[in-house]
């Protein structure tokens, strides 16, 4: 069974998509999400110039040959723009692979562990009072766990708060240059006790709370934080400092008994080894598209489930649908899965491109029973959504220091 094509599509229906079909010369199809935010047309450059051309002619049933091939392969290992094109057709080659098997993906990767994939939400609000109206709204929707955000006062904007943008491919919208926000730890310190303090008080503790720090503290003033946040009894506490220096994560475990959760740009299974052996972090939040693939993944969490930890894959609106029902896939069977983080399937014009029978139900993702992935990408569709170079803004301290984004 031979590959015979390999075709990129970048598609911009709300927010750019790099999407990668093959096909076998028996006439199987597969996709994969190759979609790196605000990086798209490297990747599409590295998997047009440097990938697709070695993979012409090749078995499209050794899925594992390629990825080493793709992987030890190179001299130049890893990195988001290679390990999203390494993903993106080892996802499509395992949607080919449960397409020829009539299976769906869990199948294939050790059946049913549980009756659905439970799923956070987020509610971000433009103050306390908004955020908990949202979450309390997604509580009666039947969502069992719910991510808390809140604009800081003081400050100009807050990443993630939606205010008058009514979703986030409105929020991210057509960004040629990337914007500029400020961060102040001191002015959202006087913010976060309180926001989870009001939330218990309203939602009451029938229900799980999270909420993402998105790597703007150091590690002292995550376990600061950690402390702070323990009496509100957090499902996980996301992102707290950047894990480049995984060491970090042994200062701020040190001080806190909170769950701690990070993963989400990580590029492999070397990103998660410190955090994962030493037992630094409780869920591991790697994605299918920036890690390396549902081959990736299924390492990932098999070393994370000797180490108690569980997984809790990133559900960002800037990884496609495609990867969106690889993630569904992994936790219908992963025996160490933990949550789903999920912002919903998509726009109007991403739900067009993008077809599939996945559904939520009280609070739980039901996957595809199709076979492979169980989407669809409608290629004509596509190229009424050009790619618009957009980008994630760029966060300074209020002295202007370049800060974490
Ligand atoms: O592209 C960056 C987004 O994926 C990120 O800001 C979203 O932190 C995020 C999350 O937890 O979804
Ligand atoms: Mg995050």
């Amino acid at each position: 069974m031979k590959i015979e094509d390999i075709r990129v599509f970048v598609s911009c229906p709300g927010r750019n998509f790099v999407t990668v079909k093959i096909v076998t010369e028996d006439g199987v199809n597969g996709l994969g999400d190759a979609t790196v935010n605000g990086r798209e047309m490297a990747v599409v450059a590295y998997l047009e110039e440097h990938v697709v051309p070695c993979l012409i002619g090749r078995d499209a049933r050794m899925i594992e040959d390629t990825w080493q091939y793709l992987y030890r392969g190179a001299y130049w290992r890893g990195g988001p723009i290679a390990m999203a094109a390494i993903a993106a057709i080892d996802m499509a080659l395992w949607d080919i692979k449960g397409k020829v098997a009539s299976l769906p993906l869990y199948q294939l990767l050790g059946g049913r562990s549980r009756d659905g994939v439970t799923v956070y939400v987020h509610a971000n609000g433009t103050d306390v009072d908004d955020t908990l109206d949202k979450a309390d709204d997604l509580k009666n929707q039947g969502f069992k766990a719910i991510r808390l955000q809140s604009a800081i006062p003081g400050l100009p904007v807050t990443y993630g708060v939606l205010g008058d943008k009514k979703d986030y491919f409105e929020l991210q919208g057509n960004r040629p240059l990337p914007p500029e926000e400020i961060w102040s730890t001191q002015k959202y310190f006087s913010m976060i006790e309180g926001l989870f303090e009001a939330a218990r008080g309203r939602l009451g503790n029938d229900i799980h709370l999270l909420h993402d720090v998105h790597n703007r503290l150091t590690p002292i003033e995550s376990a600061r934080l950690g402390k702070l946040l323990e009496q509100y009894d957090l499902l996980f506490l996301e992102d707290a400092s950047l894990a480049e220096n995984q060491q970090s994560y042994d200062l701020i475990r040190a001080h806190t008994t909170i769950p701690l959760a990070i993963g989400e740009t990580f590029n492999s299974v070397w990103d998660c080894k410190h955090l994962v052996e030493n037992q630094l972090i409780d869920y591991i939040r790697a994605a299918s598209t920036h890690a390396g693939g549902v081959t990736a993944m299924r390492r990932i969490a098999d070393f994370a489930a000797i180490h108690n930890v569980k997984t809790a894959p990133h559900g960002a609106p800037d990884l496609s649908p495609v990867c969106i029902a690889a993630h569904m896939h992994l936790d219908t069977w992963a025996p160490n899965f933990g949550i789903q983080e999920f912002v919903g399937f998509g726009n109007d014009e991403t739900r067009q491109l993008f077809t599939h029978e996945m559904r939520i139900e009280d609070g739980m993702v039901q996957v595809s029973e199709a076979p492979g992935l169980g989407v669809e990408f409608d290629e004509d569709a596509a190229k009424e959504y050009p790619y618009k170079r957009s980008y994630l803004p760029v966060s300074r301290l209020e002295d202007g220091t370049l800060w974490n984004w």
